[in-house]
């Protein structure tokens, strides 16, 4: 039987979805992401090894269609383990070996992987597909479809969804519905029935006002926080803008904010409105605002995790559990955020590389551990050990009511957040309820620390392979000679910072600076960016001073 499906997942697959491109390609920290013309073949293969997964861990697996922040051409997909969490690091070899075979070595290599793994042909495969907006997407996922059917799996297409309503879904599968219903109205009202909970049990006052502009990045965010929002009741109004009739990411979405540090176009807040954007598969959000001077303010990643942890701090500190609290940043965390965590809400706090699986693992270690990448990804995670204890403590009724209340709090917050990946509508009104607890404005939540200025850039370079770092991508251990430049460069800087890592989603090694004024800043950081591309390989234009 195993020989017969692998010899017509082959055949098929040589016959549909031949393999268009010689170059290897790699399943990154994002899956595999690509021009979309040359991803067919890759998803087709990746259906196949969905259902072989799905076989071995006897659970259901997530496939999503998305290239996320990347421009519109792209896309990508990747695999979503059956607890929500990324696919395991193992298999991530098998999936990059796979998409690489050339197609007369097709049966070899699935073969291979059914009996090194020794995967039991006979489970169910049971495969959870979504898609972003992209126009590319649907008949990537008519590919995914066949390679997963051609292996006897079983797909459930959701069509267009987030990447975090994805990983709920397989979730709420894999946990025989403990955790939600894996359906999208399960979704929506398990957030915001927690969400509108903690809203009844906090009047409004100061200066919080229920209602934000919201920015969809032309993407299914906007879909999804239109649909959202009719759950939310009179807790939050949301004005919905670039809904999808602009190009998905262009000018608009979190990642163009952040890089830019810009206002995104179409979205027409008044000044000192509080504003925020979602990426193109809604898995982050930043938020920003213009005050009247048309000077635009950021709170990114950083201060969303701040806000978050401080919270949850108080809420901690009132329950009196002994709960171990702590958050996980990337090398890209603004300077002062870091040390306001550590020395202002004295929450300890940990680095680790980029992308969510890093960042995952780490926050594993705390009791609750908060994790945010500085682009505004990032969610919060309890222990099964805390969760109960947390709800035992609620059910007890010789503790005090302060106590109680407080672990209510806890309890309902989990509600309200998507544990098992970053969600940007989860987040969003996981922020809403935290700035109306306090009463606080968008400038009231920008008040709390000054942020270091900073820039990205981008550099190309023929094989970005080259640049290899060390130390949660802090220190550049190769080329040779490198770092020592780069440490030179930063010495000169007052409160100067700056590192290099290729980027695991696009065809370039990202440049990071900060110190102590933005035009310091800019200058360190096109000087590293000059010494990346004299280092490193540059290939096209070179990187000019500013
Ligand atoms: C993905 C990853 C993030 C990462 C981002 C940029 O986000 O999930 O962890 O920060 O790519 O990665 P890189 O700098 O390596 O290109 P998304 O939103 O694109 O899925």
């Amino acid at each position: 039987l195993t020989l017969f499906h692998v010899n017509q997942a082959a055949e098929s697959g040589r016959r549909n979805f031949s393999k268009k491109v010689d170059k290897d390609v790699m399943y990154g920290t994002a899956g595999f992401r690509e021009k979309a013309e040359a991803l067919d073949y890759i998803i087709y293969r990746m259906g196949l090894l969905a259902v072989l997964r799905a076989k071995y861990k006897n659970a259901a697996i997530g496939l999503m269609i998305t290239a996320s922040h990347n421009p519109e051409p792209d896309n990508g997909v990747k695999l979503i383990d059956p607890h929500g969490e990324m696919l395991e690091v193992k298999w991530e070899k098998i999936a990059s070996a796979l998409a690489n075979a050339s197609d007369d070595k097709l049966e070899e290599v699935l073969d291979d992987i059914v009996k090194s793994e020794s995967i039991n042909m006979s489970r169910e495969g049971c495969v959870f597909i979504g898609q972003d907006t992209r126009p590319s997407s649907p008949s990537l996922a008519r590919a995914a479809v066949a390679g997963i059917k051609v292996l006897s799996g079983l797909p459930t297409d959701f069509g267009v969804v987030t990447t975090p309503m994805l990983h709920f879904f397989v979730t709420c599968r894999n946990t025989q519905g403990a955790y939600g219903e894996a359906t999208e109205k399960g979704y929506f009202t398990k957030l915001s029935t927690a969400f509108n909970k903690l809203c009844a049990s906090v009047k409004l006052s100061g200066n919080y006002k229920p209602h934000v502009f919201f920015d969809g990045a032309n993407g299914v965010g906007a879909v999804k926080m239109k649909a959202l929002a009719g759950y939310l009741s009179e807790n939050l109004s949301v004005d919905i803008y670039n809904k999808g009739s602009g190009k998905l990411n262009y000018m608009c979405g979190a990642d163009y904010v952040k890089v830019q540090q810009r206002a995104p176009s179409g979205v027409p807040a008044p000044p000192g409105e509080r504003c925020v954007s979602v990426d193109g598969d809604a898995d982050r959000l930043v938020y920003y605002y213009v005050d009247e001077g048309s000077v635009f303010h950021m709170l990114d990643g950083d201060r969303i995790a701040t806000l978050i942890a401080g919270y949850l701090m108080e809420l901690v500190h009132a329950s009196g559990l002994a709960i171990n609290l702590g958050l996980v940043q990337t090398a890209y965390a603004n300077g002062s955020s870091t040390h306001y965590i550590a020395n202002v809400l004295k929450v300890p706090v940990a680095c680790a590389k980029t992308g969510v699986k890093f960042l995952h693992e780490k926050a594993l270690e705390f009791d609750i551990g908060v994790y945010f990448e500085a682009n505004g990804h990032g969610t919060v995670i309890a222990s099964e050990k805390t969760t109960r204890l947390i709800k035992d403590t609620i059910s007890k009724t010789e503790i005090p009511a302060e106590q109680r209340s407080a672990a209510e709090g806890l309890a309902d917050v989990f509600g309200v957040i998507n544990q098992t990946v970053g969600d940007a509508l989860s987040d969003l009104l996981l922020v809403e309820v935290v700035l109306r607890t306090k009463g606080w404005s968008i400038q009231d939540w920008l008040g709390t620390y000054v942020d270091l200025p900073n820039r990205q850039l981008k550099v190309t370079v023929k094989d970005r392979r080259v640049i290899q770092t060390t130390d949660a991508e802090r220190i550049c251990e190769n080329p040779e000679g490198l770092q020592k430049k780069i440490d030179e460069l930063v010495a000169k800087y007052e409160r100067g910072r700056a590192f290099v890592r290729p980027s695991g989603t696009e065809d370039i090694v990202r440049v990071y600076a900060e110190a102590d004024s933005q035009e310091n800043t800019d200058r360190l950081a096109a000087l590293v960016a000059q010494a990346v591309y004299q280092m490193a390989g540059g290939v096209g234009e070179a990187p000019t001073l500013p």
